[in-house]
């Protein structure tokens, strides 16, 4: 008979989200909504939008799919992305530099995040911040990086811890030589956002270890203070350490859509060498047949002036229910971070254990949140508020917790 692939045995049986949404169907199961106000289950849990796409987006998209209907405008696969996308992208976000030789539209981050992993094989050093968006650790462990074949479970991982006692910014000494690192900035899920001196120290350990760094920018959307860059690009000397995935997911509400990019400079090489821009040009066209022109056209739509003043607006709004949700986590002398810049909240609870505060907050307010420890061993004891939700939902939530 086939054999299963080693790998597969070694990743934790449930990814996080599944789990959570299980614990959820569970709880519904036994303590049933009852059809008033109060007993409605409401989610803080997943990072899932849930407002509508604005008009001058949405226009985008509709016009996108009308012209697959007329044989003039019909188009078929667009493989590494249309050019004009790509055009758009490179000008908006990186003024230019990288180029749109460099970007690569996808149909979002997590899809990248799985391929890129393809470009560096089983016997890649993998690190990660602790906590972390739990696609590095699964991916990488399910590649076989690592030496996710050799070990049982995840001991061939680096976890970088990112506490309250490092200002959630790791200590660099700890960077493997010749790793990949994962980075995320605004952080999922802390949602601490790095400075620009802690970047350019990222990018100077990463050059003097010869690591490189994957830095996923999805919520860089969120950035509400002018002083922190958006984009690991904005560093000197990034271009030969570091790719950057990126998404509308967030920004422009695409969690169902699917549209995103990734960037990888020319300057990036291999040890021996090779271009790290022309391989991943060869597994995209290998292994992925381009993202939706319908989605494209969209995207399109978000990055013209009408677009990116949408993108704003909605981003505002979940910032706004962010900071409903500090402001009660705060009252009730919940220390937390994060929610300024991003759309999670970090809250601690020293002491307790993250699924237990989980099943408390889910049995006594019906709400659904995320446990910290889901993201790495430096998240236990925490739980992850996440901001996307209904105005009047996040107030109904907040309401419930702050009698809880
Ligand atoms: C649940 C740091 C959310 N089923 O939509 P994409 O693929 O462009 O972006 C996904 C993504 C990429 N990078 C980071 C992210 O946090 C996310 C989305 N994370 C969350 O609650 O942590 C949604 C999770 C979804 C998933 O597994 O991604």
């Amino acid at each position: 008979m086939i054999t299963r692939n080693p790998c597969i045995a070694n990743i934790k049986s449930g990814y996080l989200f599944p789990e959570i949404a299980r614990r959820r169907r569970e709880f519904a199961a036994a303590h049933p909504e009852t059809g008033d106000a109060e007993s409605r289950i409401i989610s803080l849990g997943v990072g899932n939008t849930t407002e509508p796409i604005l008009p001058h987006i949405d226009k985008g998209l509709v016009e996108g799919a009308r012209r697959l209907g007329a044989a003039k405008t019909y188009s078929g696969y667009s493989d590494e992305g249309l050019l004009e996308l790509r055009e758009k992208i490179s000008a908006v976000f990186y003024r230019g530099q990288p180029g749109a030789d460099e970007v690569f539209i996808s149909d979002g981050a997590k899809c990248d995040i799985g391929r890129l992993q393809l470009l560096f094989g089983a016997h890649t050093q993998v690190a990660v911040q602790d906590p972390s968006y739990p696609v590095y650790v699964d991916g990488s462990v399910l590649i076989g990086a690592a030496g996710g074949w050799q070990y049982e479970g995840y001991r061939g991982l680096n976890y970088l811890p990112c506490t309250g006692e490092n200002g959630y910014f790791p200590d660099l000494s700890k960077l493997p030589a010749n790793s990949l690192f994962y980075f995320c900035s605004p952080n999922n899920p802390t949602g601490a956002t790095a400075s620009r001196e802690q970047l350019a120290a990222l990018v100077k350990a990463a050059r003097e270890k010869g690591a490189l760094i994957i830095f996923d920018a999805a919520y860089g959307e969120y950035i509400r203070d002018p002083a922190l860059p958006k984009s690991i690009f904005d560093i000197d000397g990034a271009r030969d350490c570091a790719i950057e995935v990126n998404s509308f997911s967030k920004s422009a509400g695409f969690t169902g859509v699917r549209l995103g990019w990734t960037v990888v400079p020319k300057e990036l090489k291999y040890a021996g060498g090779e271009s790290v821009n022309a391989d991943w040009n060869r597994v995209c066209g290998t292994i992925f047949n381009g993202a939706s022109n319908i989605a494209q056209a969209g995207g399109l739509a978000a990055l013209d002036e009408a677009g990116l003043k949408e993108i704003r607006e909605l981003t505002d709004f979940y910032l706004g229910n962010a900071r409903l949700i500090r402001e009660t986590l705060h009252q009730l002398g919940i220390s937390c971070v994060g929610g300024d810049n991003s759309p999670y909240i970090w809250a601690h609870f020293p002491g307790r254990d993250s699924w237990e505060v989980f099943s408390e907050i889910l049995e006594k307010c019906r709400v659904v949140t995320t446990p910290g420890s889901g993201f790495g061993p430096a998240g236990e004891s925490f739980i992850r508020f996440s901001a996307f939700g209904h105005r009047a939902d996040v107030e109904e939530a907040c309401g419930r917790i702050a009698r809880m």
